[in-house]
């Protein structure tokens, strides 16, 4: 199966107009076998855009609000990031849903969402310490997954899934490459029993938790790692193209 990597940087609520500078001026003219996409806070979306022409990089959304319109103070639309040029948007990333009360259903609206308006959605999904250390990976994964993606139809549309392990988050303890492969694999098994075997095969898996320059290469190595999620290494540009290099 050829799967292209992708590789994501979620800035968070990190960066601002220098950033985008250096960033996009440090991608100008690099070629990739592969997507790269950045997800910058929302203020910078059209910022970024401008200069999108002399790159291949993609934009990213952080979130997306589950409603298409209306009296929702605060929300972003999948439409509105459509028009703003985006093409993908993260859902349930772990902070969100600790800080945000994101559930699971409320993801899966989400996705149908993000869908229905043509962003690939990239649904996060990973365990905390205390359900790694009690041994409820899977069943943890398999509910997010279920629940996230409950009478989702791709009908051929892409979707992509981010493991990402609570404790691998922000803290410079990646899982070991062999540990995330295993738990990719947990993850596309999950999803043959939602969308078959042929859509599992074409849906990118990510991981995402504490990923560098040195880690990169052997994560890539792992069968059902397809990309990354980066959030802390890619607020320093070369050290996000070197990631970048690495992948594709
Ligand atoms: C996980 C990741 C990016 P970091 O949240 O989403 O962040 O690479 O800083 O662990």
């Amino acid at each position: 199966v050829n799967r292209k990597p992708i590789v994501i940087a979620n800035w968070k609520l990190n960066g601002g107009l220098d950033l985008i500078c250096m960033s996009l001026a440090s991608f100008i003219g690099k070629q990739f076998d592969g997507t790269i996409a950045i997800c910058p806070p929302y203020i910078y979306m059209r910022d970024m855009m401008a200069f999108l022409k002399f790159s291949e990089l993609l934009i990213g959304s952080q979130n997306v609000s589950r409603f298409e319109s209306g009296a929702y103070t605060g929300e972003t639309s999948a439409q509105m990031l459509k028009e703003a040029g985006c093409s993908l948007c993260l859902i349930g990333h772990s902070e969100r849903r600790a800080m945000f009360n994101e559930s699971n259903e409320g993801c899966c609206i989400k996705v149908a969402t993000a869908l229905n308006h043509n962003l690939l959605p990239v649904l996060c999904i990973g365990e905390s310490q205390a359900e790694k250390d009690a041994g409820k990976t899977s069943a943890v994964l398999s509910s997010q997954l279920t629940q996230g993606l409950a009478n989702i139809a791709l009908k051929g549309r892409d979707l992509c899934i981010a493991y990402e392990p609570v404790w691998a988050i922000g803290t410079g303890l990646s899982a070991s490459p062999e540990r995330a492969q295993h738990v990719h694999e947990i993850i596309r098994n999950e999803l043959t029993s939602l969308f078959g075997i042929a859509d599992a095969e074409r849906i990118r898996i990510v991981y995402g938790g504490s990923v560098n320059k040195g880690n990169t290469a052997q994560l890539l190595q792992q069968k059902d790692i397809d990309g990354l999620l980066v959030g802390g290494a890619s607020l320093d540009t070369e050290h996000f193209l070197a990631i970048c290099q690495q992948a594709c």
